[in-house]
Formats: structure tokens, sequence, C-alpha cells
């Protein structure tokens, strides 16, 4: 029996494989620009950040109804179900599908019609954040959280994702300030290939209440002992950092150093599709590479839920 977890750091377009993508594809009469799956699986060597990010971004064309959200979200949590995980907070880009003509109340509705029965077919409880993509603009942002306004009670919080180099986390003061307004809950990417300063910044301007990747903040010994003294979470991504290169093998990632740092660390799966492997791969993969024991095992799926935003009891009752 895996362990009990809680995935906290999942794109859901990011968890569209390529058997689902060609049969979307061929459901919407969308043309991919790959032959069959094999040929879309060998196009999944990455460089860096920006070059996953083309591909994720190319692939959404075939997300184009409720049922197709709803399905891609299904995919998903029956995967999740199965490595382990009890409750997924769960990352959506609006702008890549409002861009493309695809309204927000469709991407909404149709992982709603999923999530919203998680918890009797897959057994996992779930919750939405909306991400906005940092390399749009400040008011394309606003607009996004604009057009979420008659979705408010599905959605539980903003994030912040994209390319981050050149995007801090101050250019979106504003919309974090309209969006902690409305009740919401704040989280971003910052660290992952952008300098540990944008890691402050994101708690100070934005007021998030976890740090998505987090990875730099190493190179700044007094923001690790911020991090840790606040208990300020970090959603780390071990697979995603061998395939986008942040570290250059799983042997080398740092989770050990960072446990015994004292930092709050969880583990997740980012774009499971793309990076190969869902939470529980990603459990499985430090386990062997890095060779955590058992009660670092506990520790790291105890931390998921303790930074979740579950309630007290529904957090008990998930573990
Ligand atoms: C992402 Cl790995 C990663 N980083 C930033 N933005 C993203 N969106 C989807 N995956
Ligand atoms: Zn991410």
């Amino acid at each position: 029996m895996p362990l009990p977890k809680a995935e906290l750091h999942l794109h859901i377009e990011g968890t569209l494989e390529p058997e689902l993508a060609f049969e979307l594809a061929a459901r919407n009469g969308v043309t991919l620009p790959y032959a069959d799956t094999e040929e879309l699986r060998e196009a999944y060597r990455f460089e860096d950040l920006q070059s996953f990010l083309n591909l994720y971004y190319e692939l959404m064309a075939v997300l184009r109804t409720e049922r197709d959200f709803e399905d891609l979200a299904d995919a998903y949590l029956a995967r999740a179900a199965a490595q382990g995980v009890r409750h997924a907070e769960i990352f959506f880009d609006p702008q890549a599908h409002i861009v493309r003509g695809v309204a927000m109340g469709t991407v909404v509705e149709g992982l709603w019609r999923a999530l919203d029965r998680s918890q009797e077919t897959h057994g996992i409880s779930t919750r939405l954040i909306m991400c906005f993509l940092r390399d749009e603009s400040a008011e394309s942002a606003m607009e996004t959280l604009d057009a979420a306004g008659p979705y408010l009670d599905r959605i539980t919080g903003v994030g912040l994702d994209s390319a981050e180099v050149g995007h801090p986390p101050v250019k979106f003061r504003e919309v974090y300030e309209a969006a902690a307004a409305l009740g919401l809950r704040r989280v971003a990417h910052a660290g992952e290939e952008g300098p540990p300063e944008y890691i402050t910044e994101a708690l100070d301007v934005l007021g998030v209440e976890r740090i998505d990747h987090g990875l730099r903040c190493l190179e700044d010994p007094a923001l690790v002992e911020r991090l840790v003294r606040d208990r300020v979470p970090l959603t780390l991504c071990p697979l995603s950092n061998v395939r986008l290169r942040a570290v250059d093998v799983l042997e080398q990632h740092p989770l050990p150093a960072m446990l015994d740092a004292g930092l709050l660390c969880t583990v997740n799966s980012d774009d499971p599709a793309y990076f190969g492997g869902y939470a529980g791969d990603n459990f499985d993969a430090v386990r062997q590479a890095l060779g955590l024991d058992e009660e670092q095992l506990r520790e790291l799926a105890r931390n998921s839920f303790v930074a979740s935003f579950l309630e007290h009891d529904e957090e008990r009752r998930a573990r």
C-alpha cells in the first residue's frame, strides 16, 4: 500500500498523457503535428522550462469542451488514487484556454464535474487553484480574476506559473491584493529557475502561504532560516527538476539537505505526463536515488497534509 499523501503541486494540463491527447484530438477534429503517441513521447526531451512550456501549450489545443476537461481530471484522479493520493490541490491555467476561445466556464465546469464526485469515485478530496501566467501582463491576470467571478465558490486560491525569469512576483501585486480581498488563498511558483529574491518577494509582496518549487532558496542562508522559522511549505517536484535541468541528476537533488535544514518540504509531481511520474512515482524515485528512510518518507507524507488547505478535521480524516 502506498503512503497516503496530498498532492499540492499539480498542473491539470500537465496530466495530459499522449494517449488521451490523441483521443481528444480525434474527438474534436484537431490535427496534432505528431504521427502517433510514440512520436509525441519522443518530443518530451526538454532543455529547460521554456522548451517544456512550448509543448505543454501546444498540446492544449485538444482541450475544447467541458467533457474534455472532465475526462482529463478524471484520468488524473484515477492515477493519483492508485498511488496513495487522498487529497489534491489542482492548478489550472485559464489564460491558456481563454486565448484559444475556450471560456472560463467551460474549463471550471468541466473540471468540477470530475472533482465534485472525486471523494466518492476515487477517495480523493480536491481543491482548485487558478494560476496566472506570469509571462502575460498584469492586466490580463486581473481580467482573468474578473472572469472567475461566477466560479469563486469552486476556486480555493490563486497561483503564479509559466516562464519565471524576467517576471518577478511584484508584477502581480495588485491582482494578488484583489484575490486576497475575495478571500482566496495565495501561492506562487518561485525559485524554480528564478533567483531567491523572487521567493522573498512572493512572501512579502504577494503574501503567499506556500512556495511552489523554492529550490533556489538554498542560495540564501538567511532566506532558508526565515522559511524554517515561519514554517513556509515548499512544494518540491523532484522528477520535474531533473527533466527541466534544475538539477543534473536525481542523486544530486538537495531534498535530504533541505529536510535536514528543517524546511517544510513536500514531494509533488508538477506535470506528471511530461516528467515521468505521478506523486507515488516521485516518492519512489527519491527513496531510491536519495536513500531516504521510512521516517523521512513519512515526514514528507505528513508535511503534505500539514501544508494543504484542508481544514483541520478534514485533514485528520484524509490521513
Ligand atoms: C510548470 Cl514546471 C512548471 N513551471 C512553471 N510553470 C508551469 N506550468 C506548468 N508546469
Ligand atoms: Zn509547477
